[in-house]
């Protein structure tokens, strides 16, 4: 297997998380987002939308994190995370959606405003594009918030691609200026995450 990704991107950082945890065999290939390998013909043959992450397996070419997570999970016979009783999956599956829905879309505008803009573009943050994104934030980092009140974990008792997906985007908290003073439950989850190997070994750090 092959998978397309860049370090810095939460979107391919979790899919090389699974791979880790699972410690299958893949040959990682850095597209160059900042200077635009995804618009080269050869990458968009395998992913028109040029976006990272793809992943090749023989003559299968999947894109979409959230489905190379799940396609991942079938290489190997039982993995806590993603577990065959189908509630559990449908329950992870809720989760992966509302972060590329929602809550990844709202920290998205605050990435692009406050990091892509400041290192890539040179250019300053429209606050108005900042106020919008902090709201949004706020409408889903509460439904976040409330759900992890006396939990670990996001679907029963392990780590699961839920946390995976909900978690990759706040790895880039700090730099995005994520408004997250008002959240206690949100930190001390992302912390649980932080401990395990996989995610460890995952950070963008460990590649450069
Ligand atoms: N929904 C997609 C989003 C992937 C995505 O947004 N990738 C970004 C990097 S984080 C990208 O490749 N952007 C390059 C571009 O849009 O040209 C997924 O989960 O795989």
């Amino acid at each position: 297997m092959k998978l397309y990704h860049f370090p810095m991107s939460p979107n391919s950082r979790r899919v090389v998380a699974v791979l880790h945890h699972l410690q299958l065999e893949c040959e990682l290939e850095t597209v160059d987002l900042s200077k635009g390998a995804q618009l080269q013909p050869e990458f968009l043959q395998l992913n028109p939308n040029h976006m990272i992450p793809a992943l090749v397996d023989g003559d299968f070419v999947l894109w979409e994190s959230n489905a190379i997570m799940q396609y991942l999970c079938t290489k190997v016979a039982h993995t806590e995370l993603w577990p065959a009783d189908s509630r559990v999956r449908a329950d992870i599956s809720r989760w992966q959606f509302w972060q590329t829905a929602h809550f990844g879309s709202a920290c998205s505008v605050l990435i692009f405003e406050k990091v892509i803009k400041k290192f890539f573009m040179s250019a300053e943050a429209d606050l108005q594009e900042v106020a919008k994104g902090e709201e949004r934030f706020h409408r889903f980092a509460q439904v976040l918030e409330q759900h992890l009140k006396g939990r670990n974990w996001l679907v029963g008792e392990h780590a699961t691609l839920a946390d995976f997906s909900a978690g990759s985007f706040l790895d880039l908290a700090k730099l995005a200026e994520y408004p997250l003073a008002p959240y206690s439950e949100i930190p001390r989850w992302y912390n649980n995450l932080e401990q395990l190997p996989a995610w460890l070994s995952s950070a963008p750090s460990a590649f450069q």
